[in-house]
């Protein structure tokens, strides 16, 4: 009910009538829901990215658009829509922000979910030797899409089935059409050798485990999706031990003095593949941000966010990139703490980064 109350008094809910307000509430207080509008929606996600404490991009909360795929009720519907929403979003590589928001929950509770941590991931394949070929983190998701009768071809970079729950059918797999997903070959600007490593990363980072909290409704299928940062390819997905950790090849390629870390031969192999993320997607006409510009690009939002007399609650741990956070302005000051009550927002069904 507070949260309620307190999302249509939001000046940008200013538009609603007095009428539509007490409405909702009745509605809410005698059965516990009530209907929101598509407008109420999308300015609720607009707020939930602008409150969200871990995101750099928020510079860009106002062109985020709705897909509303209330409507679907079928594991097969709501994968329609998500395939819509990979086609807005990808846009030719001209990325744009969407948010898709699927089926409130049942009366009694029961919920739709998004069992995918994202739209987009690759496969992970554990051998008896302990070795992985492909994505180490879909390991598990892997097995589990496996033992429901997936199959993929073996490579490390195989696109996962999209894996939804309904509260009234089985748990069920959808694979993604090839044409939906858009995938930019890595190459380096300058070392030839560096395509036959085979590397590869997708367009779109999709969120699709995480709720959308809004005006006391929990929208627990929501994706949404933005652009890469470049670190989040270069210096996390291909460089983290636990992700396809290639720091040690690529060094050993640059032959690089790998004999001590005094060296720094890591953060050397580190720059090369950053780079490398960095003029592949250019090349291929996929839009990326690099670490430096949407540092700038956060100062920015948060003193237009000063200027409008609003904090901006953030997560410094999360807002400075994974490789030369002193070199970027966001690094050098302190911010709002974040505040894990603020709605709308956006909030996780797990407790993992990433
Ligand atoms: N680090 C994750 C993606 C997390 C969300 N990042 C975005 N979101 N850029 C990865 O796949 O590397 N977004 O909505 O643009």
């Amino acid at each position: 009910m507070r949260e309620c109350a307190e999302f249509y008094a939001l000046p940008e809910l200013s538009e609603v009538t007095p009428a539509r307000r007490r409405e909702v509430l009745r509605e809410l207080e005698q059965t516990g829901y009530y209907t929101q509008t598509a407008e109420e929606i999308l300015i609720g996600a607009r707020l939930a990215w602008r409150n969200h404490a871990r995101c750099v991009g928020r510079k860009h909360w106002r062109t985020l658009k709705l897909i509303d795929a209330r409507e679907a009720t079928t594991a097969d519907e709501i994968a329609q829509a998500c395939w819509q929403h990979l086609r807005r979003a990808t846009n030719g590589g001209a990325l744009q922000s969407v948010i898709t928001v699927g089926p409130p929950p049942l009366p009694d509770g029961r919920e739709y979910r998004i069992v995918s941590p994202q739209l987009i991931r690759y496969a992970g394949y554990r051998s008896s030797d302990g070795r992985v070929t492909g994505d180490p983190a879909h390991v598990e998701l892997t097995e589990l899409v496996q033992r429901l009768g997936w199959r993929g071809a073996g490579t490390p970079f195989d696109v996962l089935p999209l894996l939804i729950s309904t509260p009234d059918e089985p748990l069920r797999w959808f694979d993604i059409p090839r044409e939906l997903v858009l995938e930019v070959p890595i190459d380096h600007p300058e070392f030839e050798w560096f395509r036959t490593l085979g590397l590869k990363w997708h367009a779109v980072p999709a969120v699709a485990n995480m709720n959308l909290e809004v005006g006391g409704l929990t929208y627990s299928v929501a994706p949404f999706s933005g652009w890469y940062v470049s670190t989040e390819v270069g210096a996390r997905n291909f460089s983290d031990r636990y992700r396809y950790d290639m720091l040690p090849t690529i060094a050993d390629l640059m032959g690089l003095d790998m004999s001590s870390e005094r060296t720094l031969w890591r953060d050397r192999a580190l720059v090369e593949l950053t780079r490398a993320v960095i003029h592949s997607y250019r090349t291929a006409g996929v839009y990326m941000v690099d670490h430096h510009t949407v540092a700038k690009q956060f100062l920015d939002h948060v003193d237009r966010e000063a200027k409008a007399g609003r904090s901006c609650p953030t997560d410094w741990s999360w807002i400075n990139p994974p490789m030369s956070a002193g070199i970027t302005p966001t690094f050098h000051r302190l911010y709002d703490p974040p505040d894990l009550d603020i709605r709308p927002n956006f909030t996780s069904r797990v407790k993992t980064g990433g």
